[in-house]
């Protein structure tokens, strides 16, 4: 098992229960959320230890985050209390063909205003196997980009390796005067390890991929790691929505000398999809830190994406038994 440090904003997601509207519902479910956070609590939920670092306000808000992941078993003793708001999101579950709507309120947040020069990474990395980050630190405003940075040189300058989730989210990079690619290049050209699809490689270098399926996750892996040298393995998803209750989803995993596709999984009866890109990156280091062939490593990563979508809320929370469960294709009870 390793030691994974995880560097994001928590917030609460709130969702109007079922299918409702948030016009029509009179009460919201909340859950604790934040890409990278979720990382880590699956990461530990298969035993792992595991850290995250961010910041949140010092209210009752806050405290309600920190002690669902300090529940969950991640290490919160890194989360600084500052001035700023919990940063919130909500999410209307789709319908038939109604797409699920995500709706952010979440600018000036402890996490998004917290100066890039507010962490301490000989400290906060003493120890650690792999730094986790994602595409929407930056993403958050010129003090997330500074920080996201910071964090990243002093990992490699500490030879601690990084993760990185591209997880691009138009609607934070546009509210304010970014550069996606410049800023994302930046950040991958110090990972070894890329979650990522052929959009994201496109974005990043500019380049249209035009084979079929999987020989286009293939070619745009290729160009990623002409273009990063650093980069060893980029993972990622394809999923095809029948519905908001029917999808098919396979994961793909390539290095520089193979890859590997598994099949598709067919995912019915979806109580909640969000969250399962997470549930997938925690699924592929697992396997990457525990050693499993690269085959067992993909369909790792497609267990955990499956079976989020069985479960509310953000954070995908299964077990081993649960993956064995998975891979068995039981739908049996277990007594
Ligand atoms: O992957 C789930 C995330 O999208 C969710 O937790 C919210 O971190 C979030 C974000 O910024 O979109």
């Amino acid at each position: 098992m390793g030691t994974f440090v995880a560097f994001g904003e928590i917030m609460l997601r709130m969702s109007p229960p079922g299918r409702e509207l948030l016009l029509q519902t009179p009460r919201l479910d909340v859950w604790v959320a934040g890409a990278e956070a979720n990382v880590v609590t699956q990461l530990a939920r298969l035993g792992h230890d595991t850290r995250i670092v961010t910041a949140l306000p010092a209210n009752g808000l806050g405290d309600a985050a920190v002690t669902s992941l300090r529940g969950h078993g991640v290490d919160t003793r890194h989360i600084q209390r500052r001035d700023g708001r919990m940063g919130f999101y909500f999410v209307t579950s789709g319908a038939g063909f109604r797409p699920t709507d995500v709706l952010y309120d979440r600018a000036h947040s402890a996490f998004a205003t917290a100066p890039a020069d507010a962490w301490d990474w000989d400290t906060l990395l003493d120890g650690a196997d792999r730094l986790h980050l994602s595409g929407i630190t930056p993403a958050l405003g010129p003090d997330g980009t500074r920080a996201a940075i910071a964090a990243a040189e002093a990992a490699t300058r500490l030879g601690v390796p990084i993760s990185f989730d591209g997880n691009y989210r138009a609607r934070l990079w546009e509210a304010w005067d970014s550069n996606p690619r410049e800023t994302l290049t930046t950040l991958i050209s110090h990972a070894d390890v890329l979650f990522g699809n052929h959009r994201d490689v496109s974005l990043l270098l500019g380049e249209t991929f035009h084979g079929d399926g999987s020989e286009r996750r293939r070619e745009a892996a290729e160009a990623a790691f002409a273009h990063f040298p650093k980069l060893q393995v980029i993972a990622s998803t394809a999923r095809h929505a029948d519905d908001a209750d029917r999808n098919r989803v396979s994961a793909r995993i390539d290095t520089r000398e193979r890859g590997f596709q598994t099949d598709e999984a067919l995912i019915t009866g979806i109580v909640d999809r969000i969250g399962a890109g997470d549930a997938f990156a925690s699924g592929i280091l697992h396997g990457l830190r525990t050693g499993l062939p690269l085959e067992d490593i993909a369909r790792t990563g497609l267990a955990l994406t499956a079976l989020k979508h069985s479960l509310p809320g953000d954070a995908s929370l299964f077990g081993q038994a649960d993956i064995d469960g998975f891979f068995a294709g039981g739908f049996d009870v277990r007594r």
